[in-house]
């Protein structure tokens, strides 16, 4: 059984979420641990993410001793789900003493890709707590948040039947990246439909084929999408080998912390935009190597 270290957890992640640029290596601690297996479950609000989590989690901790999974759910703190905080709490304390099992809920401080800028900063830290799997939640249906199929090995993408004109959306988006398309809600009213015409709409596309599963909170389905989930790992471990995905992810973090840093510079230097372009360049730049 294990016994997670859960309030220093906890700590590190608040730390973190809240260090200037200057101080999230430190933060983070250099760490050389293998990297935890990262699954991404987006969606739009509401549409059942947290429910299916819920499941899923008991699911995946129940089939093996060894996994210690984390969960980290963005929300995107906006007046439309604020109520979004609460409800994951009530929820998923239901589960919160598994053992093994370490859950967290994080503002996404308004960023608009639906991650927070800083969610790589507080994925490294949970590989380096040791997390065997890491579970993120994240609101999203547009173009814009599939950020997050670039942090994740495996991305279950979820729709509720009455999805409406987001799945439109969502087709020309996030649906695009899906690993796993998941139809939550299958009680509901055209859940069967939506899982058809999700199916139709994907087997038109070149490549592989991401499987559709209709889920429902009494738990029918949840089995099957986590058997997906362990498939598409194995099938994605086959075929990348891991010192490509480590390359990747390591770009990615790269790019992440320089892009924080280009802001916090520009947000402390008011003058940056006075002068000629190549003035303003090469200050913003002297900025950079001071912070
Ligand atoms: N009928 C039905 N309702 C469900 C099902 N799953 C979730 N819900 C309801 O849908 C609502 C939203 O569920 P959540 O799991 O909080 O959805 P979410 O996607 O995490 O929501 P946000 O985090 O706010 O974006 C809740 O009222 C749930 O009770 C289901 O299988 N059937
Ligand atoms: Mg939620």
């Amino acid at each position: 059984m294990h016994r997670l270290p859960r309030r220093q957890i906890s700590r590190d992640l608040t730390r973190v979420a809240n260090a200037p640029v200057s101080d999230v290596l430190e933060a983070i601690g250099d760490t050389d641990v293998p990297p935890a297996f990262r699954i991404g479950i987006t969606g739009p609000p509401g549409g059942g993410k947290s429910t299916l989590i819920n499941a899923l989690v008991a699911e995946r901790l129940g089939n093996s001793l060894e996994t210690t999974l984390a969960v980290l759910a963005i929300d995107p703190a906006s007046p439309v789900s604020g109520g979004a905080i609460l409800g994951d709490r009530i929820r998923m304390d239901a589960i919160a003493d598994l053992p093994g099992l370490f859950i967290r809920s994080l503002s996404s401080r308004g960023a608009r890709n639906g991650l927070c800028d800083n969610v790589v900063d507080l994925l490294a830290l949970l590989e380096g707590h040791g997390f065997s799997e890491i579970l993120l939640e994240t609101v999203g249906v547009g173009q814009s948040e599939v950020a997050v199929h670039e942090v994740v090995d495996t991305l279950v993408v979820i729709v509720p039947p009455d999805a409406g004109d987001s799945v439109q959306t969502m087709k020309s988006g996030i649906l695009e990246m899906a690993d796993i398309v998941v139809v939550t809600k299958g009680d509901q009213p055209g859940a069967q439909r939506m899982a058809a015409d999700l199916a139709a709409v994907l087997r038109a596309r070149a490549g592989r084929e991401p499987p559709v599963i209709q889920t429902q909170s009494s738990g029918v389905g949840v089995a099957e999408l986590s058997a997906a989930i362990t498939a598409h790992h194995r099938w994605v471990t086959e075929q990348r080998p891991a010192t490509l995905s480590r390359e990747k992810r390591r770009i990615y973090h790269l790019k992440a912390l320089i892009e924080r840093q280009i802001h916090e510079a520009l947000r402390s230097d008011q003058q940056i935009a006075q002068g000629t372009l190549s003035q303003s360049y090469d200050r913003l730049l002297a900025n950079l190597r001071v912070t």
